[in-house]
């Protein structure tokens, strides 16, 4: 194995998930992740790319993917025999926050003459508390690490004071704790994120190991890959950690950095070479105007890419842009989230617009020969209630009723609110009540038996219970909802019901058992509750685009990729 500079580690959500008992619920439904949450940010292929560009050997191991994949593969013992100077771990997502410290807890013990960097959205929130960790060596902030980290990378290698390192929180010899100036916030994004799907590629090849590059478990069965946009929004959805106001307030980021549409264009070509699954465009493609929105479909088009292309709205849009994205990217899919059907919820969200202008947006999308238009509602929000979240179902229903093609979502907001949401800064505000704040707290929460122990939050309008037992409801009846229009079959219909059931069921049963204080209970339902948790949900299977004709290229292909990029 070639010997690294620097190794990427990507950790479950909860370590020692195998081992558990917890009944996640349904949080990660509607995306490819299981609810162990084994999808690694999209930046550390961006950091591998681009360190390698500057002569860095960097390897990427997704430690969740391995541990998913394979019931007897010992993490500990693949971490003691990797050997490396530097260790790189994201905790970009708060609901690694369990996972990611105990792996840099196991990377330390191993490894004590390495140093250890964190990095990713959450790590830059919490920076200051994760120095309460002694293993951690340094956090690297913002959403722009790669420059940085490349200036780390030659401090740390030739054992120089890291003091001039931009957006670097940094313990030194003595212990003491410092805090370098969160500099680094590009305007640009031109020397980043160049080929990092390439790159990835030639790395597979180099390392000769295909499952520690894997996003999620089941990518080789649904090879879907995602191209971003930009860094930062700008949207203020209250409850999102990564809205213009969180990107301000906690990350330092006056104003989006957008990639030009030539470098989006060039990504979805690369992902063309590799798969022919298909590709999400992330982020409302006229976030910096309607003439970029236009450029780039020009460029999609002339592309002429096999993979089908997935948009996001995050409002609804004029009938002339809908009907240019079905012209440049025939048979896309439209993905769009009005979070509830009425609209003073969706106002006090963040969001402005009404029924009738999605509706509108709805039907344009579809004459423009749109292959599906997907519509996301949540539960949990403010000024929601229980009833409020059945008066979504029934939207739903109604929308079946009126359009073809036109797949309607819901999911809780769960289990955590978002640090950095304006509606976690100003909970009062918004109707929200913080049950914690504190990282260890969220780590602790994470290991808690069941989701509705977790949930760091609840509303002026619904309780604890009240969301859980909503959220359960909704999904039943949108699922009978589904059956009964024919938009999902009798089978998948019948064993959603089942799994959904068996849900609530274990949701009691760790109520009685929580209460009992007879906690070895819970071994005697550790199979339930992983089958609940493991087996897919109806919504992630109807994501799905069909998959008859989806392959990866020949590892021949892969093979020559690789080869004719030297890194
Ligand atoms: C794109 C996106 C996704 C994509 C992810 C694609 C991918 N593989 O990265 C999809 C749609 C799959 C997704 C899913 C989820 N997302 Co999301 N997502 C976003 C979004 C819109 C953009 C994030 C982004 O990529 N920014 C670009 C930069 C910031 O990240 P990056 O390039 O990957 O990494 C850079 C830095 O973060 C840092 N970094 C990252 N890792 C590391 C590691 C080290 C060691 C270092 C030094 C640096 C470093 O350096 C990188 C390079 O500069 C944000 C909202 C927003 N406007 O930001 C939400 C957001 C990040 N997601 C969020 C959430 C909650 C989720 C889900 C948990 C939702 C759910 N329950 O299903 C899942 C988790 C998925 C999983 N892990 O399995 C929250 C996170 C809040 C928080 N602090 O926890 C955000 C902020 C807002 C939101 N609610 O959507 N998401
Ligand atoms: S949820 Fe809203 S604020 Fe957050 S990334 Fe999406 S559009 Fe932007």
């Amino acid at each position: 194995m070639p010997r690294s500079d620097l190794i990427l580690l990507h950790a479950p959500s909860i370590y020692d998930f195998r081992a558990k008992t917890i009944l996640y619920g349904p949080i990660s439904d509607l995306i490819p992740s299981s609810p162990i949450f084994e999808l690694y940010p999209i930046g550390l292929t961006s950091i591998a790319e681009y360190l390698g560009r500057a002569g860095y050997r960097v390897r990427l191991v997704n430690l969740a993917v391995r541990m998913l994949r394979n019931p007897n593969f010992d993490a500990e013992k693949l971490i003691k025999s990797l050997n490396s100077p530097v260790f790189g771990i994201d905790l970009h997502w708060m609901l690694h926050c369990h996972g990611a410290i105990e792996v840099a807890q196991i990377v330390k013990r191993h490894h004590p003459e390495s140093k250890l960097v964190l990095g990713g959205l959450s790590s830059s929130y919490y920076h200051r508390e994760l120095f309460n960790y002694p293993e951690i060596d340094y956090v690297l902030r913002g959403d722009s690490t790669e420059e940085p980290f490349r200036q780390l990378m030659e401090c740390i290698l030739n054992k120089k004071e890291p003091i001039s390192v931009p957006n670097l929180s940094w313990r030194d010899e003595d212990g003491k704790v410092h805090e370098n100036p969160l500099s680094h916030v590009p305007d640009e994004l031109n020397d980043v994120m160049l080929h990092y799907y390439d790159h990835t590629v030639s790395l597979v090849v180099k390392h000769r190991d295909l499952s520690s590059y894997l996003p999620f478990k089941d990518w080789l069965r649904y090879p879907i890959t995602a191209v971003l946009t930009c860094r930062g929004c700008t949207q203020n959805c209250v409850i999102c950690g990564g809205s213009a106001a969180a990107f301000r307030n906690a990350y330092n980021r006056g104003h989006p950095a957008f990639r030009s549409p030539e470098a989006v264009a060039r990504d979805v070509k690369s992902i063309g070479r590799i798969t022919n699954g298909p590709i999400f465009i992330l982020g409302d493609i006229r976030q910096p105007g309607e003439e970029y929105a236009y450029h780039l479909l020009e460029l999609l088009g002339q592309e002429r890419a096999k993979n089908q292309l997935i948009l996001e709205l995050f409002s609804p849009a004029p009938r002339e842009l809908l009907r240019k994205m079905g012209e440049t990217c025939p048979g896309f899919c439209l993905e769009i989230s009005p979070e509830s059907h009425d609209p003073e919820v969706r106002r006090a969200c963040g969001k402005g617009y009404s029924n009738e202008d999605l509706e509108h947006t709805i039907a344009d999308t579809l004459a423009a020969g749109s292959h599906r238009v997907d519509i996301f509602f949540m539960s949990g929000l403010p000024k929601q209630t229980a009833k409020s979240v059945m008066d979504t179902v029934d939207y739903c229903g109604f929308l079946l009723d009126r359009f073809e093609r036109t797949v309607p979502f819901i999911a809780p907001l769960s289990p955590f609110l978002d640090p950095a949401s304006l509606a976690f800064e100003n909970p009062e505000r918004y109707g929200y009540r913080l049950r914690f704040r504190t990282l260890e707290e969220h780590r602790r929460a994470l290991v808690k038996p069941s989701w509705k122990y977790t949930l760091n939050y609840e509303t002026q309008w619904m309780t604890r219970n009240q969301i859980v037992s909503s959220a359960y409801e909704a999904l039943l009846r949108l699922n009978r909802l589904k059956a009964g229009h024919g938009s999902i079959s009798k089978e998948m219909s019948e064993f959603e019901e089942r799994r959904l059931n068996t849900a609530v069921q274990m949701l009691h049963r760790i109520d009685e058992i929580a209460l009992s204080g007879r906690e070895e209970e819970f071994a005697q339902i550790k199979p339930t509750v992983d089958w609940v948790n493991m087996s897919m949900a109806s919504g992630k299977r109807e994501l799905e685009l069909p998959t008859t004709s989806l392959k990866l290229r020949p590892l021949s292909a892969l093979w020559s990729l690789a080869r004719g990029r030297s890194y």
